[in-house]
């Protein structure tokens, strides 16, 4: 049996396309659905909705075969025990730091003033603004990280952006991009070499399947 890790919305939706590539077709909706484990047309494989965030940790422990993240996910992870074999080019948008459109971010980092920063991406930031030797505190939040700058608890944010929408929403501008992010394939490495028959043709599948 191979077990595919995926997680509800915007992947699920993107990977349909790809799976169906590789002639697998889930049995029910994740998003009508509420069961976690979803067979499909093929008896040799079914799929696990899990958190976006848990994806990387199901693979590396083999309690699934294969599993869709993005790179920013992947990043936070670190990747242990996981293959990254493709790049499936979907789920895409950009990793920014934010900050009010009144906020001058640009004067701020000439004067050396220490930022203070919030993200769910603390491995990130951290290493993005230590590779440009900026001195940040970051602050770690699970979600709604717009909301920081608007009252008070940071000068800048570091999320993912794609239509720009929530940013403009809150009055907050893109200054700085830290990334291009897309979801990756990754496969846990003990089941890829033990089940490199069953896993190659859906792997070949899906690299053909990728629009660039
Ligand atoms: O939602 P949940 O807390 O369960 O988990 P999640 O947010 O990690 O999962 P999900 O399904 O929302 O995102 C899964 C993956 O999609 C992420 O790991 C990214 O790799 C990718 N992705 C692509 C995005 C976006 N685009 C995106 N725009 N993930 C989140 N967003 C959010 C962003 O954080 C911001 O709040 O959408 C908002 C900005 O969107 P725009 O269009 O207003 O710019
Ligand atoms: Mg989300």
């Amino acid at each position: 049996m191979i077990t595919i890790a995926l997680s509800k919305g915007r992947i699920f939706e993107e990977t349909t396309p790809l799976l169906a590539a590789a002639g697998i077709i889930p049995a029910e909706d994740p998003e009508s659905s509420r069961k976690l484990i979803l067979a499909t047309n093929r008896y040799d494989v079914r799929l696990i909705i899990v958190r976006a965030t848990d994806v990387p940790t199901y693979v590396q422990y083999g309690a699934a075969d294969l599993g869709i993240a993005g790179k920013d996910v992947l990043d936070e992870h670190g990747g242990e025990g996981l293959y990254q074999p493709l790049d499936l080019q979907i789920a895409k948008c950009k990793m920014m730091v934010a900050v009010r459109e009144d906020f001058d971010y640009l004067g701020a980092i000439r004067r050396g003033a220490r930022l203070k920063v919030v993200t769910k991406y603390v491995k990130t930031a951290r290493e993005h603004f230590a590779a440009k030797g900026m001195h940040v505190d970051l602050i770690k939040l699970y979600g709604s990280m717009e909301l920081g700058p608007l009252v008070g608890l940071a000068d800048a944010i570091v999320d993912l952006v794609s239509t720009g929408a929530t940013l403009r929403a809150n009055h907050l501008t893109a200054v700085e991009e830290v990334g291009d992010i897309s979801s990756r394939l990754v496969a846990n490495q003990a089941s890829f070499k033990l089940n490199r028959t069953q896993l190659q043709p859906i792997l070949h599948a899906f690299s053909t399947a990728i629009t660039k």
